[in-house]
């Protein structure tokens, strides 16, 4: 099983620094994907964002999503701060395939034609964190299509007829250009669930 991912991000109207991020990488072979939403936006924000990524690029790949949590927690310190969400698609060899994650403050993670429970933790990553955040385990299907995206888009497009025909890609963009909030830095992942093959 694997990911097809795609995202797009773009900063509030007026602004060029982007306060949202992505960030994508692979840990011990179970692909991830996190989306970032630091607080406000402009310049501190975008400063927030990119620390956020730096301290996933410093990560060892160690799937222990608490303590990263609580070193995202820490790095940000002294930031804007910021909401996000982390997710990793574990496939034991013979076992079914989960993605598992946290979401600290707005970042949400939806599925298309199914209800998943991505339960966030409240709390701004670097400002206010509980001591035990909430870690999501979800079952993948092969055709599931996940969302990811920033309170910056906002909206309607959970039934199939938005989705018709629309690649990762395509749909990245049309949630921009039809659910974008312009006062707002908006950015949307979508993962396809594909076989290996
Ligand atoms: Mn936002």
């Amino acid at each position: 099983m694997r990911l097809d991912i795609a995202h797009r991000s773009r900063p509030c109207r007026g602004e060029t620094a982007n306060g949202d991020a992505v960030w994508l990488g692979e840990w011990i072979h179970r692909p991830v994907f996190a989306v970032f939403d630091a607080s406000g936006h402009g310049a501190q924000a975008a400063e927030a964002a990119r620390a956020a990524c730096g301290v996933l690029d410093r990560w060892d790949g160690t799937p222990d999503l608490p303590a990263l949590a609580a070193r995202l927690h820490q790095e940000l310190r002294g930031s804007r701060g910021s909401a996000g969400l982390v997710a990793l698609l574990d496939h034991p060899e013979g076992g079914p395939a989960t993605l598992r994650g946290f979401g600290v403050g707005n970042v949400e993670l939806r599925a298309l034609d199914r209800t998943i429970s991505a339960l966030l933790t409240p709390g701004i990553l670097g400002v206010r964190l509980r001591r035990r955040i909430h870690v999501f385990e979800i079952p993948l299907q092969v055709g599931d299509r996940l969302m990811a995206f920033s309170d910056g888009i906002r909206g309607r497009f959970f039934d199939r007829e938005y989705h018709q025909g629309l690649s990762p890609a395509a749909l990245c963009d049309s949630l921009l250009r039809d659910h974008g909030r312009p006062h707002d830095d908006a950015t949307v992942l979508v993962a396809d669930v594909l076989d290996d093959a």
